[in-house]
């Protein structure tokens, strides 16, 4: 009849899934088509997608068309890795085209815990040019 103290963990582990999706990763050359998950419904929350487009020694241009949440939901493209000069960030209504002065392109996709709108696409190509400064190998 002693009763004993017992030490109780529980642990809950639930998962929601909406479908599944890819989110980042090295994408084919000389041209494609990328977008965020689900597009052109909405995007998931707490996103970090990186994507990279690493061709030869050439340019690449970037055509985005964007709906996100502007502030906390972004679009961040790198000229290079993700340690080099940010090309620029973009949000909500944005239309850009964006050429790299290296032969790779890196994309991050950034969204917070919460409210989503439906994205972004993004078509890419890659040209030959004569003033990259670096090579990405
Ligand atoms: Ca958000």
């Amino acid at each position: 009849g002693e009763k004993l103290p017992v030490e109780t963990t529980v642990s809950f582990l639930i998962f929601y899934f909406t479908g599944n999706y890819s989110c980042g990763g090295e994408l084919p050359i000389p041209s494609g088509y990328f977008s965020s998950p689900f597009y052109p419904g909405y995007y998931p929350n707490n996103l970090n997608c990186t994507w990279t487009i690493r061709t030869w020694n050439n340019y690449q241009g970037l055509f985005s068309n964007f709906r996100t949440e502007c502030r906390f939901d972004y679009v961040e493209v790198y000229d290079g890795d993700l340690y080099s000069r940010v090309l620029g960030r973009y949000c909500s209504g944005s239309y850009v085209t964006l050429i790299s002065t290296s032969n790779l392109l890196t994309i991050l996709f950034h969204s917070d815990v919460s409210v989503t709108y439906p994205g972004f696409s993004a078509f890419y190509h890659s040209f030959y040019g004569t003033t990259g400064k670096y090579v990405y190998t």
